[in-house]
């Protein structure tokens, strides 16, 4: 078959590293796109498909789609390497296609990926949606001046021939209008998309603790009892948080804008399209009720309801996911969202940073330990809560571990599960891009750092990125975190 466009998502090329099962969800609204302007896209993630035939020649599989251009997700920092070699792979089968990459770390790092790799045909940074129709629209047009149509491509980094890098000078910013007209429930624009509700991320289902194994097959169930998929709310977000490559100073950088949000009524037409006409049993939701205003979710949430009264229906089968630091702690919207959802599949999963103020202050986290702790009262019994502590942060010390110690200790009698998370260091925040306000030593930094890393890497722990200049080691505080949670300690 072949296509204008061949979206991958890459992985397999260090089995025994990080991965990450899965694309940006914005790809299937990119390709949505692509697709109402006339073109043939399809997404294959090649995570996927090699787990489903263990034997499959990457190099078979992607010639046989005859692409014009193959766009490749570099979204999260744990693809840098893996995208990298997939695109190297790309070029080498296909060398008249055009080999594109996008999302949050490419934006970050455009100069230096193309500087390093040759066979990257350019980078778009930022929202891609208009900038990708165009770069399509060059690609398939071969008789054109192809300088003068680069130039004039927004968020486009380019090259032409050996010569230097070229930013183009025009920047692009999806409006509300056309986020809104973009379709993410396009599940036929994606190979094997009923499988693709088999890929589970174990951090996140089931509720438990993580098992981090070097088996791909780990992210992978044929019978996985719960499914769950993301709902599109948005992109962006206003916080600052010091150590996040999603933060607002992040997406100002890659984006050149904080956060826009779709229409509430859009997102409660795609609430009611999960619930009924996909298999999914559960939707993460980004930009929750804890981080985003309540006015925002109640107009979701009346429209959820009336259009659930038009059907002469109460309540819904989905259950949801928060998964946020709680900035904003409103009982009256999650208990409608408690009440609309089914809330036993549904699960809250709380980031913190530290018990003391000072030490969120430092790390501009909002956040009020206090109304925390009534949260998770009020959680207790009516879903399932993760809490997630962050270790490692600029500002934390021996004493405020001990107390985030007992506060773990008491969390998990209350029947919440506790992971400890060390704070990753993030493309594009503030801790990498300002270390010294931080006093903090980076040991990653450019984009070569990170490729480097990942290659090496032979197991699936996070990374961590950074020496704080804390009195209390990150080891030492996983080590008093860990004991406080160990179940024997429990009674
Ligand atoms: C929702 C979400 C998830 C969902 C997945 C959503 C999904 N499939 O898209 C889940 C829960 C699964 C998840 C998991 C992880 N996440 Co997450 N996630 C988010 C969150 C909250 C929102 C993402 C978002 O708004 N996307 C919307 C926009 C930005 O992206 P988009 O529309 O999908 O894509 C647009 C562009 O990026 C670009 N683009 C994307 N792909 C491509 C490809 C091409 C070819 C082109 C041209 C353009 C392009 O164009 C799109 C449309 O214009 C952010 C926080 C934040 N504030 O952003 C964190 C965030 C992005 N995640 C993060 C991380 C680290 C992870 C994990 C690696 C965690 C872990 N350590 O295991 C995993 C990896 C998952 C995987 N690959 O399997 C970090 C990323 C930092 C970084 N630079 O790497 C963030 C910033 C949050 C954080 N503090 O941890 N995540």
């Amino acid at each position: 078959m072949s296509v204008d466009i061949l979206f991958l998502h890459a992985g397999g090329f260090n089995p025994e590293g990080l991965q990450g099962p899965f694309f940006p969800i914005g790809v299937i609204g990119l390709a949505s796109f692509l697709q109402q302007n006339g073109y043939k896209p399809l997404i294959v993630n090649l995570f996927l498909e090699k787990i489903l035939n263990p034997e499959l020649d990457y190099k078979e599989a992607v010639k046989s789609y005859a692409p014009s251009v193959i766009g490749i997700d570099l979204h999260w920092f744990v693809h840098c390497y893996e995208s990298v070699e997939l695109a190297r792979l790309c070029k080498e089968v296909c060398p008249s296609a055009k080999i594109v990459v996008g999302g949050l770390t490419a934006s970050q790092f455009d100069t230096e990926i193309m500087e390093q790799f040759p066979f990257i045909d350019a980078v778009i940074r930022g929202d891609a949606e208009q900038p990708l129709l165009q770069y399509l629209q060059y690609a398939l047009d071969t008789g054109s001046d192809a300088h003068h149509h680069l130039e004039n491509i927004p968020n486009l980094t380019y090259c032409i021939g050996a010569g230097t890098v070229t930013r183009s000078s025009k920047s692009y910013r999806i409006s509300r209008d056309e986020l809104d007209q973009l379709d993410f429930l396009r599940f036929d624009l994606l190979q094997n998309w009923q499988k693709t509700f088999n890929l589970f991320n174990a951090d996140y289902i089931p509720a438990n603790e993580s098992q981090r194994s070097n088996d791909l097959n780990e992210y992978y169930n044929p019978e996985l009892p719960v499914k769950a998929w993301i709902l599109y709310t948005g992109r962006g977000c206003q916080y600052k948080c010091t150590f996040c490559g999603g933060s607002a100073t992040a997406f100002n950088r890659a984006f050149e804008r904080t956060l826009i949000l779709r229409s509430p009524e859009k997102i409660a037409d795609d609430i009611l399209r999960y619930n009924e006409t996909t298999p999914v049993d559960i939707i993460y939701m980004p930009h929750s009720p804890l981080i985003t205003e309540s006015r925002f979710h109640h107009k979701i949430l009346d429209s959820v309801a009336s259009k659930l009264k038009e059907r002469g229906l109460k309540k819904l089968t989905l259950g949801f996911i928060f998964e946020d630091c709680p900035f904003q702690v409103d009982l009256e919207i999650l208990g409608r969202y408690l009440q609309l959802f089914d809330r036993r599949k549904s699960i809250f999963r709380l980031y913190l940073a530290d018990v003391e103020k000072k030490t969120s202050d430092f790390n501009h986290f909002p956040v009020d330990f206090k109304q925390t702790q009534f949260l998770l009262n009020y959680l207790s019994g009516r879903a399932h809560v993760l809490v997630g502590i962050l270790i490692g942060l600029p500002g934390q010390t021996r004493s405020s571990t001990l107390k985030m110690a007992d506060f773990a200790r008491d969390t998990r009698k209350k029947g919440a599960v506790v992971m400890i998370y060390n704070a990753e260091l993030h493309p594009g925040s503030e801790l990498i891009q300002f270390p010294e306000k931080y006093h903090i030593k980076l040991e990653v930094k450019r984009f070569m750092d990170y490729y480097h890393y990942l290659e090496q890497k032979r197991d699936k722990s996070m990374l961590y990125g950074y020496k704080a200049n804390n009195d209390i080691t990150i080891q030492e505080q996983r080590q008093i975190l860990e004991k406080a949670i160990t179940p024997e300690l429990l009674n």
